[in-house]
């Protein structure tokens, strides 16, 4: 990709939605929006959001508390609502044909659940999710800590790609298969929404929440006008935060960063590309803070882990297989496959008793990388090294590489493991796991 494939270059972030404390209960209405995301003046795009905005309000809570939010499905077509990393009971994962049925349109479904975790979440259409996320169906699902970081900002960065025509529409062909045999859907127009996109102050120090909403685009991000670190991936604070340099995110994870802010102009979010660095978007800055002290970038405070059982390990191998460029797997599977099947299969991959710890090794046997997400669970990345990196919700694993994860699946009930590259996931790679 290069410069010349996206559309344009620099507008006004216009798609801000409003802010949302979840309170006793909640009307969270799927519905076509039209999103200003060609600059101002141009079309407007006729999308899909939730309560009128595209992406949907922040839902916001404080940790242990409960979100109660009634789902209306005004879109026409089949919808559900999956709360992306949150370790919730079964029943309120929204995945249509295993935790719920799907909610026809006109129709509603209640969700209740209490927050486990303290972190940076969101929340995105299970059904049809490649179409109907590429459309605009997410937003964010923000939990704060019970004492949270000391910062000036708390901002949320939203990363998105759109394949858009030179009229303003989104392009069809949600279900190309060239594309799903390759990287996905990848859009001709990225940006960084940020929300509330408002000014800040040189020396202010300032809570970034990344996440990558796009559909099928890895995103590898370079951060400009701040000094900080990376405190927490997938919602998971990390015990020693790290640089932010090399900094890569597969679509649906994400990235806390708490940073001072260095520039006097802005803060950007850069693309690299291989012609020239791409902006995706910036916070402007305005004014100095001159009463906030330096100080170290404090690591926040732990979410609840169950440690794994290393005496009592069940050792999985999950193959990723097909794609472009690579020998079908055989004439029974989609385009894609795990273990040479092709989407959900009456049995699981495998059925755990509560608290089993399982090594799985991730074996990518295809030209292309994929971010395999695990729902209900968090999991450790093992490094090369055998030690336990970060625990994450999501993983990627390169083309050709191999990566081993470490799970207690402490969490009743029916869990899918997918590709999230939400095209690829379409065809066929996809699995499922049980816990009893
Ligand atoms: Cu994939």
């Amino acid at each position: 990709m290069n410069r010349r494939d996206f559309l344009i270059t620099t507008c006004v972030a216009a798609l801000a939605p409003r802010i949302t404390l979840a309170s006793a209960s909640f009307e969270l209405v799927a519905q076509p929006v039209n999103a200003q995301i060609l600059p101002e003046g141009d079309p407007t795009t006729p999308m899909l959001g939730f309560n009128g905005s595209t992406p949907g309000p922040v839902l916001r809570a404080r940790q242990g508390d409960t979100f109660d939010i009634r789902f209306l499905n005004q879109i026409g077509e089949g919808s559900a609502v999956h709360w992306h990393g949150m370790r919730i009971e079964n029943a309120m994962d929204g995945v249509p044909g295993m935790t719920q049925k799907v909610v026809e349109r006109g129709a509603e479904f209640e969700y209740s659940f209490r927050a486990p975790d303290a972190g940076t979440f969101w929340y995105h259409s299970h059904n049809r999710s490649w179409e109907q996320v590429a459309k605009g169906l997410y937003g964010p699902l923000i939990v704060e800590e019970r004492t949270p970081p000391d910062v000036d900002h708390d901002l949320i960065v939203m990363i998105d790609d759109w394949r858009v025509t030179e009229s303003g529409a989104l392009a069809d062909g949600f279900d190309n298969r060239h594309d799903q045999a390759h990287q996905g859907r990848l859009g001709n127009f990225a940006r960084a929404l940020v929300e509330p996109n408002t000014p800040v102050r040189r020396g202010d120090r300032v809570r970034l929440r990344l996440i990558n909403v796009a559909t099928d685009r890895i995103f590898p991000i370079k951060l400009e006008g701040i000094d900080g670190k990376i405190v927490a991936f997938d919602g998971m604070p990390l015990p020693n935060p790290q640089g932010v340099s090399n900094l890569i995110l597969a679509p649906a994870q994400r990235a806390d960063i708490i940073a001072d802010v260095t520039s006097a102009d802005q803060i950007a979010f850069v693309f690299p590309t291989r012609d020239d660095p791409y902006l995706l978007g910036e916070i402007p800055v305005e004014g100095v803070n001159t009463t906030r002290q330096p100080s170290e970038v404090p690591a926040l405070p732990p979410n609840e882990q169950k440690q794994p059982d290393f005496d009592n390990v069940v050792a999985l191998t999950l193959t990723m297989q097909g794609g472009a460029m690579s020998r079908p797997v055989s004439t029974q599977t989609d385009i894609w496959a795990f273990n040479g099947q092709s989407g959900l299969t009456d049995t699981p991959l495998h059925r755990f008793e509560r608290d089993q710890t399982a090594r799985i090794r991730l074996m990518n046997d295809t030209r292309f990388p994929h971010g395999i997400h695990l729902h209900g669970h968090h999991f450790f990345e093992v490094g090369a090294d055998g030690s336990l990196g970060a625990f994450r919700d999501t993983t990627l694993v390169g083309a050709g590489e191999t990566r081993d994860i470490v799970c207690v699946f402490h969490n009743p009930g029916k869990w899918l493991l997918h590709c999230h590259m939400l095209g690829h996931q379409a065809a066929g790679m996809k699995t499922w796991v049980e816990v009893a």
